[in-house]
């Protein structure tokens, strides 16, 4: 158990140190940047219509991704391969029905896998929305729900991390039964899973099945840690789509922090996402990484240096040569529905960076006929604004909470029309 949650642990102290370290926060010192424009192709050409985007320069900003960011991703398995491991009715105190579904990477059923927990309203009489979350480790999914044991022999942790009865202290960061009660379902998977979180952790996980014969590790443009996450978030998806109660029109993909840069990289290739929500995602994620606020390149790349691709690292205090920034990123979601939130304490993420991410996204929704975040003044503390692009800050930490899951499930009555 230790093993699984020290690199988490550890992240958190690092992320405290490197807080208090020599960082900037200082909005005056912020120098003046020219981001990549958005709706022109890089030769210069203009991008003045919905086709022209996505024939062009969707494609164009997709490869500078792929090769500069988070590395070339396998393709889509052949044939999907899971278990329906077990099925619940009536758990979280008649409120929900669950399953565990077991999704195999591989050929073969003795290779690595992840389980899905799914929860669904109790006795749905049609095909219900889901929202879609990696998280932070089974302690995570068992703490949703600690009292049921919905087959305690194979959800992992359950006994050593959940007394009877008790909810987990991160179980506010899953609001269930808020979920349930809107009508939706939640699907969650543990990301060591599929790759446990530290330098070296790629042995563990993934990504060896799909090196070539003769390599060792993923070039400088195949995948790092965030891109392998993101692929199974796909494989979730395949499966969600073959599920009927779930309705595969309308899943979100939601991710906090690291997972919510993970959310914003695979829905920007996935287009089977309907919504992409991206809590607190900072560098490398939602914020502006040309603005030197809180967390930089390079900081990335000397902690995480698995997160990323070979190709990042040349951008280490190199930003201004960057092709690319996070109003990029988040444009590929276009037209769907995003949403991009920030926590006021939390300026290690740059709260402005992420507004102004969205902001500057928001133009590539306007091809479609549809409003994004429709200004550039960042707003207050607790006001969302925007359309099919939506933003808001909180007061307090880093963290997800139940004001956050509030905002989601409100934009996600609004897109999916129910
Ligand atoms: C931090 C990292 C951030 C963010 C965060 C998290 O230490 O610097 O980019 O991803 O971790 O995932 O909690």
């Amino acid at each position: 158990m230790l093993k699984r949650i020290a690199p988490v642990l550890l992240a958190a102290c690092l992320r405290l140190t490197a807080q208090q370290a020599d960082v900037l926060y200082d909005e005056a010192g912020v120098p003046r940047f020219t981001l990549p424009e958005a709706l022109a192709l890089r030769s210069g050409e203009r991008v003045r219509d919905a086709k022209s985007w996505n024939n062009r320069r969707r494609p164009e900003i997709l490869a500078i991704y792929e090769t500069e960011v988070f590395g070339r991703s396998p393709a889509k398995p052949a044939k999907l391969n899971y278990e329906v491991k077990a099925l619940e009715n009536g758990a979280l105190g008649g409120k929900a029905d669950r399953k565990l579904v077991t999704v195999f990477f591989g050929e073969t059923r003795g290779g690595p896998k992840m389980d899905l927990l799914i929860y669904l309203p109790a006795g749905a009489k049609k095909a219900v929305p889901v929202f879609l979350g990696l998280n932070f480790s089974a302690i995570h999914t068992v703490a949703i729900d600690a009292g049921v044991p919905l087959g305690q022999q194979w959800v992992r942790g359950v006994k050593e991390s959940a007394p009877q009865g008790s909810r987990g202290s991160t179980a506010p960061r899953w609001q269930v039964e808020k979920i349930l009660a809107a009508g939706y379902g939640l699907a969650t998977v543990d990301y060591n899973d599929i790759e446990p979180d530290f330098v070296g952790g790629m042995k563990h996980g993934i990504r060896p099945l799909f090196l070539k014969p003769g390599q060792s590790e993923p070039a400088a443009d195949e995948w790092g840690a965030i891109a392998a996450w993101g692929w199974a978030a796909s494989r979730a998806m395949d499966y969600l789509e073959k599920d009927k109660d779930v309705d595969g029109k309308r899943v979100a993909l939601f991710g906090h922090s690291r997972l919510g840069k993970t959310a914003l990289w695979a829905g920007a290739q996935d287009t089977r996402f309907s919504i992409v929500i991206a809590n607190e995602s900072g560098e490398g994620g939602a914020a502006i990484s040309r603005r030197n606020y809180g967390e930089r390149t390079k900081d990335l790349n000397t902690r995480f240096p698995h997160w990323f691709d070979g190709n990042f690292k040349k951008y280490s205090a190199r930003e201004d040569e960057m092709p690319f920034d996070s109003h990029l990123l988040l444009s590929l979601i276009a037209p769907r529905g995003l949403y991009v939130a920030s926590a006021e304490e939390d300026r290690w993420s740059d709260p402005r960076g992420e507004f102004l991410g969205a902001a500057n996204a928001s133009p590539v929704w306007g091809l479609f006929g549809k409003k994004g975040i429709g200004t550039m003044e960042m707003p207050g503390l607790h006001q969302p604004v925007g359309d099919h692009v939506r933003y808001h800050i909180r007061a307090g930490k880093h963290d997800v909470t139940a004001y956050d899951w509030e905002q989601y499930l409100k934009f996600a009555a609004a897109e999916w029309g129910r």
